[in-house]
């Protein structure tokens, strides 16, 4: 199946009563769902048959009746109903935003069983972040020799400058996805840049705000370090960021060096320091 099939309806708006606090669950609000569906149109095209290809008009009421049935806590609930992004434009969040959303791709079928299995950690912190993280998967699941297996809720965090965090500074967008790939470690870094490239990220400053970061955070069990990649990356340990959107992708994850991610998380929240590295000193790269 070619990986660029997809049908995509966009800002279908459903009203419903999600939501932790009690005015969401009496009043209700809108909610406002962008589906993409991968299939093979190629069947449907050349036998101009509908019957071979999803009709459009009955997959939004669908998706509208799925959303809006019983009423849960978390977007994230939703859209794993639907396996599709969710907005909450008039989510009730005490700072300025734009919106919230979440998008859950469901555990694939067409995924190759070739290749090594890679951590890719996303951010952004400028322009419509969820759509550039969104759209940076796609692109990546485009590639030949990779193909996107999972990816995590998007999640929002405050910026985290070399001189600490940042509340001050734009918020970013993060999330992390599985990939499986047959790409070399380096090739896969250098589609990594492309994909950062054509989404305008530009390299001012250290940690300096960006359009999009794309990181390998594992691949595999390797661990190297070169002048140009250093696996696993040598911050992953360290970054909630990192941690708790790969940890709601794959609860059994674990950092090659480091041990499993829910006890790196665990030491995280605790406040107590991560254990050196066994093999190579910390903070390098
Ligand atoms: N490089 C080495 N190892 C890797 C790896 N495993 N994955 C080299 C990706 N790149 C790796 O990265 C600099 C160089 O690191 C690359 O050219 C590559 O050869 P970059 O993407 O150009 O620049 P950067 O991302 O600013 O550098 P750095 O130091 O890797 O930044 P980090 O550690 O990724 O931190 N706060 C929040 N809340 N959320 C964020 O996502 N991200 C950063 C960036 C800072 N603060 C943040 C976030
Ligand atoms: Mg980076």
């Amino acid at each position: 199946m070619n990986p660029l099939d997809r049908i995509t309806l966009t800002g279908l708006r459903a009203f419903a009563h999600h939501g932790v606090l009690e005015f969401e669950r009496t009043d209700g609000q809108t909610f406002v769902i962008d589906v993409t569906v991968h299939l093979a149109l190629s069947d449907a095209a050349a036998g101009d048959d509908l019957a071979q290809t999803v009709h459009y008009g009955v997959l939004a009421d669908q998706v509208v009746a799925a959303v809006e049935r019983d009423p849960v806590d978390l977007i994230e609930t939703v859209a794993e109903r639907v396996a599709v992004t969710v907005h909450k434009p008039d989510a009730p969040i005490a700072v300025p935003f734009a919106d919230v959303s979440v998008t859950i791709l469901r555990g694939r079928l067409d995924v190759p069983r070739a290749g090594e299995v890679a951590v890719i950690a996303l951010g952004s912190n400028l322009g419509d972040r969820e759509h550039t993280l969104v759209a940076a998967l796609e692109e990546l699941d485009a590639v030949d020799g990779v193909s996107v297996v999972s990816s995590s809720p998007l999640i929002e965090t405050i910026a985290l400058r070399p001189a600490g965090a940042d509340p001050d500074a734009p918020r970013y967008v993060n999330a992390v996805a599985l990939i499986r790939t047959t790409l070399a470690p380096e090739q896969l870094l250098d589609v990594l840049h492309a994909i950062e490239s054509a989404h305008g990220r530009e390299r001012a400053e250290r940690w300096g705000d960006r359009t999009l970061d794309l990181d390998i955070v594992s691949y595999g069990e390797l661990e190297q370090q070169t002048e140009r990649l250093t696996l696993p990356h040598p911050r992953a340990h360290e970054r909630d960021f990192v941690l708790r959107p790969w940890l709601a992708v794959d609860p059994d994850a674990a950092l090659p060096g480091r041990g499993p991610v829910a006890e790196l998380l665990a030491r995280l929240d605790a406040g107590s320091p991560q254990p050196p590295h066994p093999e190579h000193s910390d903070g390098a790269a």
